[in-house]
């Protein structure tokens, strides 16, 4: 997380340059189940900066100003993710482009592009907030083994922005005080 979302800026008190690290946040913490019978989620971008893709694509002047604009400065959200259940290519394996976090700003991600991520329960993946994914679609029937997939999530972000889901009001604090330090500095930060 820290080599993504760790900046350094500065700026100018007179002459004297003043550096400042940033740091980074928990920005959520999730649970995904997908079901049996469930669809594929379109494949998704989280809000590449400098916009987001809707923005993106609705001004398409600015798509294309920024159209080479993802790199690895682009980030602003890191997501770990570990496997609560096996996770396959039939439950709902979240489908991945490699790659895409990479691409320039405006191309369409397209299905037959996307890898679906396999894991054994208890297994971690982690991906930047610029990468194409989705849950893929869960065709088990009801009753086979792992036929409900799971994972758990929680994401970084840049300590400049501020989380959606404030997870600083929502954890009540006598759960908060009983977090080991790394997860505090990242909550109270
Ligand atoms: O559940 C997954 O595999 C991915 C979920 C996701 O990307 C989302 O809900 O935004």
């Amino acid at each position: 997380m820290e080599h993504f979302l760790v900046r350094e800026t500065w700026d100018w008190l007179s002459d004297e340059k003043r550096v400042r690290k940033g740091s980074y946040w928990l920005q959520a913490c999730n649970g995904y189940r997908v079901r049996p019978g469930a669809t594929a989620q379109y494949l998704h971008r989280y809000a590449p900066s400098p916009c987001s893709l809707a923005e993106a694509l609705l001004k398409k002047d600015f798509a294309e100003r920024y159209s080479d604009s993802i790199n690895s400065d682009s980030v602003n959200l890191v997501g770990g993710f570990v496997a609560g259940t096996d996770v396959t290519a039939r439950n709902g394996g979240t489908n991945i482009i490699p790659g895409s976090h990479l691409w320039p700003i405006d191309r369409i991600p397209r299905p037959e592009e996307a890898v679906a991520a396999q894991l054994k329960k208890g297994d971690g993946v982690f991906w930047l907030s610029t990468i194409f994914h989705g849950a893929g679609a869960n065709v088990c029937q009801p009753g086979e083994p792992d036929a409900e997939r799971m994972m758990y999530g929680y994401f970084g972000t840049i300590d400049t922005l501020r989380q959606p889901d404030l997870q600083i009001l929502s954890v009540p604090p006598e759960v908060v005080l009983k977090m080991p330090e790394i997860v505090l500095r990242m909550v109270v930060s």
